[in-house]
Parts: structure tokens; sequence; C-alpha cells
């Protein structure tokens, strides 16, 4: 049978983390990726059994540390069938006058280089072998912007106009991209961009169900699943009591 690999970037925590589960639990050998080794050594023993899971452990903003690893991957390694873009956070939540130059840094060196050096390696193999699925998972930063989301939002609105770009210039190649763009997930995201505040980090979360990394994983899988003339190209999924990213129906 065949080996079918996948490489999750962001694979320690939140959406990465239940999409490596959730592709490992459908027969995926899983390349798993992030800064905190230990915590994809722990991946390991979530997955199924007869599943392999290969940390890289690298900095997305490092350059040669991505094209190190990802070109000189061992052989059964190499045919990545699908990527899922997902490493990246919110740093900061601050108006534009007062932002920190390392926040706006972090937030474009991350979310947009960083996917898109992980995306420069890993596409010459799909398009020598006409095939594969890139997921990138955007924002409804990207679609709409919020006051003091400035960089976020621009950082995400690019991960979009890109996401758009790759589908179009790998199209020939019959190459699937898709854009998955979340409103509020509890996960580490806003622990991230608090600076470690917890507090502050719940309350995002409070008195509204938002959306949990388990509900995105669910729809990578099902566009993993599709047949092969089929792409959800592009896919906005909010919490139910979220109708932009301003307008949260909370009841406190
Ligand atoms: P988490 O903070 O839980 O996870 C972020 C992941 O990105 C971690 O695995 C982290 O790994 C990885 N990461 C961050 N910076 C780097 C880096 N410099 N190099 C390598 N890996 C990095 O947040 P989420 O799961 O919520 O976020 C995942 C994606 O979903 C992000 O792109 C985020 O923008 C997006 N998103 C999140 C939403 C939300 O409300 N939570 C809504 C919409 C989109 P490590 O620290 O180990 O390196
Ligand atoms: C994360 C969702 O609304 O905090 O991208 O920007 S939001």
């Amino acid at each position: 049978m065949e080996r079918k690999i996948a490489l999750i970037t962001g694979a320690t925590s939140g959406i990465g983390k239940a999409c490596a589960l959730i592709l490992a639990k459908n027969g995926y050998h899983i390349i798993a990726t992030g800064r905190r080794a230990e915590r994809l050594d722990e991946l390991k023993k979530e997955v199924p059994s007869g599943i392999e899971v290969l940390p890289l452990v690298f900095d997305v903003r490092d350059k040669e540390a991505v094209f190190g690893l990802i070109e000189n991957l061992p052989e059964n390694w190499k045919n990545i069938e699908i990527l899922v873009n997902n490493a990246g956070n919110a740093h900061g939540l601050d108006p534009i006058q007062s932002g920190s130059l390392d926040d706006w840094d972090a937030m474009m060196d991350i979310n947009v280089k960083g996917l898109l050096y992980v995306s420069k390696a890993v596409i010459p193999g799909m398009c020598e072998r006409n095939s594969g699925t890139i997921i990138n998972i955007g924002s409804i930063a990207g679609k709409e912007v919020y006051p003091n989301g400035n960089v976020y939002c621009g950082s995400k609105h690019a991960v979009d106009a890109i996401t758009k770009g790759m589908r179009m210039d790998l199209n020939p190649f019959g190459i699937k991209v898709i854009g998955i763009h979340p409103g509020l997930v509890e996960t580490e995201f806003s622990v991230v961009r608090f600076k470690g505040d917890e507090n502050r980090a719940e309350k995002v979360y409070q008195g509204f169900e938002p959306l949990v990394a388990q509900d995105i994983a669910e729809i990578v899988e099902f566009c993993i699943n599709r047949p092969s003339h089929v792409v959800l190209a592009d896919i906005v999924v909010l919490p139910t009591a979220q109708a932009s990213s301003t307008l949260v129906n909370k009841k406190l």
C-alpha cells in the first residue's frame, strides 16, 4: 500500500496538534514541526499504532533550518502529500501608534515568511509528482480587520492572498490549495498574544462557546477526503456566537 505522508507546521499545540492527530487517524505518517521538541515527542505516543511521527524541530523563521531539514528528509519521508501551513500566532493587540516592532517582526516573519519558506521547500516535490494538497490556516483576521489587530490582520490578509496565488500557480500540477479561516478558537493563541497573561487570555473566550482545535481538524479531515475532482478552496468557520471579527454575542 502507498505510504501517505503529511507535514504539519506548529504541531506542538492547538489547531496544528489536532490536525496532526486527525491526519494520523486517517492513515498519514506525520512530519510534525515546531520549536518545542518535547511536545513533538509526546505526539508520538498519541498516534494510532502503525503510524510514524517524524519530529522536525525548527523555527519557521530560520530559512536555513527549514530548507536544510525538509530538503534532506529520509527517502521514505520525501513524498509529502499534504502540507498544513499552520504555525503562527498573534503577538500583542496594540494600536498602530504604540505597537512593538518586535511583535510586528514576529508576526510578519512567522505567519507570512515562515509559511512561504516551508511551502517553497515542499512544493517542488508536489509539482514533480503532479499531486498534493496545501492547507493554509488563515483567519477571520485575513478577511476582516479589527481595532488593534492591524499587523496580525495584515499578516493573515497576506496569507489569504498568497493562498489564492498558490491556487492559481499550482493548478496546472493538480495540486489542491485550501484556505481555512477560523474565528475564535480556544487554544494557546491568546496566551501567546498576551505574552503569558493567562487571565487576560481566558477572558477572550468567556461568555460564549468558542471553537476548539478539533473543530478545525474535522474540517481538514473533510477537505482531504473529498474526491480528486473536488477542492474546498476557501472556508470561513466561526463559533455560532460570532458574526464577525468584532461582533461576538457574549452573555456575561
Ligand atoms: P497555538 O499558540 O496553540 O499554536 C501555535 C503553533 O504555532 C504552535 O505549535 C507553535 O509551536 C507554532 N509556532 C509559533 N511560532 C512558531 C515559530 N516561530 N516557528 C515554528 N513554529 C511556531 O495557536 P493556534 O493553534 O490557535 O494557532 C494555529 C494557527 O491558527 C495560527 O496560524 C493562528 O494564527 C491561526 N488561527 C488561530 C485562531 C484562534 O482563535 N486560535 C483563529 C484563526 C486562526 P512552538 O511554539 O512549539 O514553536
Ligand atoms: C485568530 C482569531 O479574531 O483573534 O486569528 O484574530 S482573532
